[in-house]
């Protein structure tokens, strides 16, 4: 294991390489124990680096030898190695070749980086630095080599076999064994190498490209599964096509295949040609997913596949541009599945996530830049920050300069850069080509950590009949980052008057004051540049209701102090989708907020009445959108009301407001939802579109609600529900109910869950979140049983993740129990976890991102707990990163 890595690598000291390698050979001959790595590397030295530098190769627990350069053995003490590095003092001055012999053992990686096993498959995962666990490398994504990669394994451990790139050779060896020869004619850096051989089924299928070519899809899964890769391999035919018509972008080799194997650190990867998944966002069956595992997996093999163009044929120059592939591919994904599904659902969901799980980085220690200028330990720096933040910049680009400008500057970016590796100012160059406008100041959405707030203050002048809106910014600090800068942010607005219809905008001209551009005007989308702006706009009959940052349009904090009324109107006639569920967030918000204040000084909840009153209209008019009903009728997140409360936060407190709320609406509405119980329970068959998925989680909104009002009412009908279901979605909806809101059904129907579905470890996985969910003192104890149970394993990330992840992610009252007994829990396991597998123990960390805004008492409980791990001998690179900013 790699310990800490005293020095931190900063984006300012960034050096071309001193040299590159063009071509890497590989013969890797598998075996569990003792598998050999021959790699031949053609070096020569880069006329941009320094003449006669030392060669350094990247190791990283690695045994092995140099064998020979060029082709001879090296003389004595040229060379020098160590697990972590080889180093020749004097290379060439030429092109060169390096023959390199290396010894790994797939069986004993338990960091699940470079090669392991899984299951009855080896495979490997090199992203970000894991290639130089397998053999020594400049292991740096600016080194673009084109490999061929032979495979030899026995035939019956490994009678499948695949590399990157297209197959050109297959054949039988002595002793039982074969291999095949893969050859990717690609430039690529080393992270994107793949390489997999096991015991899989494959689910195939084709694809003919916009300019006519033949393109062999297959997707490998664990054998007898090949059935419950079809929905991904739909998605992935659908993002092929997607990318040819809203990009332009053509797949560019001869086939396709992707991987899904059950140990995987993360949610998939986009090695060239062969993107290994994580199997939870590859299988899937009516009986055995959601329609959200339905909805992960279109987003994420799109995702992987959208990298091909945004991260393989450009990719990064350095891990500081890692937002340059992951923001860009996430907005394509999000592109993707609003296009493939309802607009504003994919978009109220993104901000959602968003809000839950950025906002929060972005709030508290953890916080940095979309594009940081330092780290210590790169894994930790694939977050929300860089995906959602990075996305929602992308998307911030496309305001700012219009769809038209967006899409030339995106023809521009795959024309300049395609086969480089790219920085940032590389892809923002395009944009100010396109839009000819000047891009300085936006690129601070890149430098400035911290969520922008932008308050606004409204004033109507009636005998004028003038509506002014002011706006000032402001952003704050976040470690290492006290002054902050104005930042380019789009406001797309509207007026919505008291009768429920827009007004039209009228401004007086750009150069006067409380003016706009023509443009801004006609668009509905103001910049707002700098510290403060205001909008006058004229002819405004009665003070109307301002729609402020429709569609979200700007990834910031809105700070404006509407009147419930007004929030009641938005929620009623909005024409924006998004900003009426958010005006039912709003409401929902400030009486929780008002709650939890109450409580907290022995009072008692606020009067829910009008907010009750308002969603009314929303209950009965369910069926003209279902899929707003349901989201309207959700209630912000304990966690969602923390992250407003931001200070003094007592999640006890928080949990009795929101439980209060709930089930105040849930009576006011009683009628309404069950009549939408009763109606959506007719039996269709299940297909996991966005209609029917609205369908399905409007019955489980109202089920929710009903459980919240009448607890016994609630769980008869779930149980009805559980035992007529004909698919996983509806099922394991009526299930959440009986096991997190009715005990005395919980323990019959967990014991037939798990009967019914022990052999599928997915749904395994969801029967131990679902119980690490539970709201009750005694839920420690029952995660502490349940991590004897004979399926729980400790090497298994999603396993872990399922059970100990959820438990701090998702169980805000137990893990942050007054007594501090849940962090002791997550400081011993993070402990045990990081002797094993870093990564997952550092990501486990990161639960404690919030732990600065708790009240007192609490607060120091969870110092306590990660002072106690930051005391730990021997903590890997990964957990010391984290501990120590979250201390910092
Ligand atoms: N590039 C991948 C994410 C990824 C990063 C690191 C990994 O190592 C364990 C795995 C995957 C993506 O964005 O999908
Ligand atoms: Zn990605």
């Amino acid at each position: 294991m790699r310990t800490d890595v005293a020095r931190p690598v900063r984006l300012a000291d960034y050096r071309p390489p001193d040299y590159l390698i063009e071509t890497v050979d590989l013969t890797i001959r598998l075996e569990a124990g003792n598998t050999q790595v021959s790699s031949r590397l053609a070096l020569r030295p880069n006329p941009a680096g320094r003449v006669g530098a030392p060669l350094i190769l990247d190791g990283d627990g690695l045994s092995g030898r140099l064998a020979a350069i060029d082709g001879e053995a090296p003389p004595a003490g040229s060379v020098s190695m160590s697990p972590d590095a080889l180093e020749i003092a004097h290379p060439p001055q030429r092109p060169f070749t390096l023959d390199i012999e290396t010894i790994v053992d797939p069986a004993a990686n338990t960091q699940l980086m470079g090669l392991y096993r899984s299951g009855s498959a080896y495979c490997t995962q090199c992203e970000a630095e894991g290639f130089r666990r397998i053999t020594y490398f400049l292991d740096r994504p600016d080194v673009l080599s084109v490999y061929t990669t032979r495979i030899e394994a026995s035939r019956t451990e490994a009678p499948v076999l695949l590399g990157n790139g297209n197959l050109v050779e297959t054949g039988d060896l002595p002793d039982g064994r074969h291999f095949a020869v893969w050859h990717d004619p690609h430039p690529k850096p080393c992270y994107l190498f793949a390489m997999v051989g096991g015991v899989l089924d494959a689910l195939k299928d084709g694809f003919v490209t916009m300019s006519g070519r033949k393109v062999d899809l297959a997707i490998y899964v664990e054998p007898g599964k090949s059935g419950h890769a079809l929905y991904a391999m739909d998605s992935l035919k659908r993002s092929m096509r997607w990318d040819e018509e809203e990009f332009g972008r053509e797949y560019d080799l001869d086939v396709f295949n992707i991987v899904a194997v059950s140990d995987f650190n993360m949610g998939a990867m986009e090695n060239k040609g062969l993107n290994v998944f994580n199997d939870k966002y590859i299988l899937a069956s009516p009986d055995t997913a959601t329609d959200s595992d339905y909805a992960g997996i279109e987003t994420v093999v799109a995702h992987e596949y959208f990298h091909n163009w945004t991260g393989n044929r450009i990719t990064c120059r350095d891990w500081f541009q890692l937002c340059l592939k992951e923001g860009l591919t996430v907005f394509r994904d999000h592109e993707f599945s609003a296009d493939q599904r309802s607009r504003p659902v994919q978009r109220i969901g993104a901000v959602r996530n968003l809000r839950a799980a950025q906002f929060p980085e972005d709030g508290g220690p953890l916080a940095h830049n979309v594009r940081p200028e330092l780290y210590h330990e790169i894994n930790n720096f694939y977050t929300p920050t860089v995906y959602e933040k990075g996305a929602e910049v992308i998307r911030v680009l496309k305001e700012f300069i219009g769809d038209d400008a967006f899409r030339r500057g995106m023809d521009l970016y795959f024309e300049r850069y395609d086969g480089t590796a790219a920085i940032v100012e590389n892809f923002i160059s395009c944009f100010a080509d396109a839009s000819g406008r000047d891009m300085t100041q936006f690129m601070r959405w890149y430098s400035q950590a911290g969520t922008p707030v932008v308050k606004v203050r409204e004033t109507y002048d009636a005998a004028a009949r003038t509506y002014a809106l002011q706006f000032e910014q402001s952003c704050p600090p976040t470690p290492g980052q006290i002054e902050k800068l104005p930042q380019v942010i789009p406001i797309s607005l509207g007026l919505i008057a008291q009768d429920g219809t827009e007004i039209a905008l009228e401004t007086p001209a750009a150069d006067q004051a409380g003016g706009a551009s023509a443009e801004e005007v006609a668009r509905g989308m103001f910049d707002l540049t700098a510290k403060t702006r205001t909008l006058v706009f004229k002819n405004v009959a009665a003070k109307p209701v301002p729609s402020l940052f429709r569609g979200f349009s700007a990834p910031v904090r809105l700070d404006f102090d509407s009147s419930e009324e007004a929030l009641r109107l938005s929620l009623a006639y909005d024409s924006d989708n998004f900003n009426r569920w958010q005006a039912a967030q709003t409401y929902a918000t400030r009486l929780m907020q008002a709650s939890v204040t109450a409580l907290r000084n022995g009072g008692r909840p606020a009067d829910p009445a009008g907010f009750c009153a308002a969603m009314t209209r929303v209950g009965e008019q369910w069926r003209d959108d279902p899929a707003f009903a349901s989201l309207a009728l959700t209630l912000p997140g304990e966690s969602d009301l923390a992250r407003e409360i931001a200070s003094d936060v007592d999640p006890s407190a928080i949990h009795d407001a929101r439980r209060a709320l709930r089930s105040a609406l849930g009576q006011a509405q009683a009628a309404a939802l069950t009549k939408i119980h009763d109606e959506l329970s007719t039996a269709t068959p299940f297909v996991p579109d966005a209609a029917g998925a609205a369908r399905r989680a409007l019955r489980l909104t109202a089920l929710d609600l009903i459980t919240a009002a009448d607890p016994d009412e609630g769980g008869m009908r779930a149980l009805k529900q559980y035992r007529s279901a004909d698919n996983m979605t509806e099922m394991f909806g009526a299930l959440s109910v009986l096991v997190l809101y009715a005990p005395s059904l919980r323990d019959e129907a967990l014991e037939h869950f798990y009967k019914k579905f022990e052999t599928d470890h997915l749904v395994v996985d969801k029967w131990f979140s679902l119980q690490a969910m539970i709201p009750e003192a005694g839920a420690l104890d029952h995660i502490r049983a349940l991590m004897q149970h004979p399926a729980f394993s400790m090497s298994n990330p999603n396993r872990m993740r399922s059970l100990i992840g959820t438990f701090a992610m998702a169980n805000p009252t137990q893990f942050n129990a007054a007594d501090g007994s849940g962090y002791e829990f997550m400081a011993t396991n993070v402990l045990d976890i990081d002797k094993r597998n870093a990564q997952v123990a550092a990501r486990l960390l990161v639960a404690f991102r919030s732990w600065k805004g708790l009240e007192p008492v609490r607060r120091a409980k969870a110092n306590a707990a990660l002072q106690r791990i930051a005391a730990a001998n021997a903590l890997s690179a990964d957990v010391r990163d984290i501990v120590t900013r979250s201390l910092a």
